[in-house]
């Protein structure tokens, strides 16, 4: 049986692979955060329903002994680096623990695994926010990186990282470079399930308004569980490399809003309001990704559609808000 440790397994896409990795007969290894472990109903709530098929152990990012005694431990076939401070944030006090965790975190575990499990194969989550003000649209694996925050700054650090291990140690190890992936577990500091969730609490008479920053922004949706499908495919492959993964649409904001509100028959127009609390410095203006070497060489196609995304969201909203309301 083989051996999968995911860092990270508490998000979306973590929820998403452990099911995957586990329907294809792997034992699959997670680290989490002892406060983690200390408040399982709310930390643990994307994987309760996994709980009693996965190994968690508690360790940080933050310590490099914690991640070496895991990884000697468990001696993973497959790690699927996914945690980070995936925010884009920009507040001074963050840009400072965004840089360390997600750098130093990224280290760590290569480190460990270079030297207690080297022949263990190791995916990155990196991420489209490396393209930033983009040098090219489509973006595709060749494309220049040109990041316009602390996040993306440090998704380029831990994408040299990885290909430096490749090539000096000969270890297969890659980067995945995902475009933005949504699903109904999204977390609700991200744009798409910010929308979804108002829209709905408006359709219940929860709430009247939704306040929103840059509306044309344009970015390449996909959603998380045909993502992790891609992940397992590049750690299957004979020979490690970095594929770009992506829809190969963009949409604005304000078409991502219009969408979910229409589908509970509502005019967006009259409850939105743009707020410049919510724009950002240094904004990433459009994404949009050509997955072409996915497709051809892991034979991988998103099976949603932009539209199935927002309605699958949306309903999903509506259920969690009714049930929670007694409406
Ligand atoms: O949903 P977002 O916060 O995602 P963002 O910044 O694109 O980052 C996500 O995708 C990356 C992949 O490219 C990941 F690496 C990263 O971890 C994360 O998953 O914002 C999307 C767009 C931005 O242009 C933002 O300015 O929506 C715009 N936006 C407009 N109003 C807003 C809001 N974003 C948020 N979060 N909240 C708003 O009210």
């Amino acid at each position: 049986m083989k051996k999968a440790l995911i860092t990270g397994i508490t998000g979306q896409d973590g929820s998403y692979l452990s099911r995957l990795l586990l329907d294809k007969g792997y034992e699959v290894h997670s680290i989490v955060r002892r406060a983690a472990l200390e408040d399982p109903d709310h930390r643990l709530s994307r994987i309760r329903y996994l709980l009693d098929d996965i190994h968690i152990h508690s360790a940080s990012l933050e310590s490099f002994p914690s991640i070496f005694r895991i990884v000697d431990k468990i001696q993973p076939d497959e790690c699927y680096h996914l945690a980070a401070q995936s925010y884009v944030s920009y507040p001074f006090e963050d840009e400072f623990s965004t840089m360390t965790t997600n750098i130093n975190g990224t280290h760590y575990i290569l480190s460990s695994l270079h030297s207690q499990k080297p022949d263990c194969r190791f995916y990155f989550a990196a991420s489209s926010e490396m393209f930033g003000k983009v040098h090219e649209v489509p973006q595709h694996e060749e494309t220049r990186f040109h990041p316009r925050s602390m996040y993306g700054i440090s998704k380029v650090a831990g994408f040299d990282l990885t290909r430096n291990y490749r090539e000096a140690y000969d270890m297969f190890a890659l980067s995945g470079i995902l475009y933005n992936h949504e699903s109904p577990r999204r977390g609700f500091e991200f744009v798409t399930r910010k929308i979804t969730h108002h829209a709905a609490k408006i359709k219940l008479g929860l709430a009247d308004e939704l306040r929103l920053g840059n509306l044309e922004a344009k970015r390449d949706w996909g959603h998380s569980n045909d993502y992790v499908k891609a992940m397992w495919l590049m750690l299957q492959q004979e020979e490690p490399d970095d594929f770009v993964v992506a829809t190969g649409e963009t949409h604005s904001v304000r078409e991502f809003v219009e969408r979910a509100f229409e589908l509970l028959n509502l005019d967006y127009k009259q409850y939105v309001v743009e707020d410049p609390l919510f724009y950002r410095p240094a904004e990433v203006d459009i994404l949009l990704g050509d997955a072409s070497k996915a497709k051809t060489k892991l034979g991988w196609e998103p099976e949603y559609s932009f539209e199935d995304l927002i309605q699958e969201m949306v309903e999903a909203d509506l259920e969690l808000l009714k049930k929670k309301h007694n409406l």
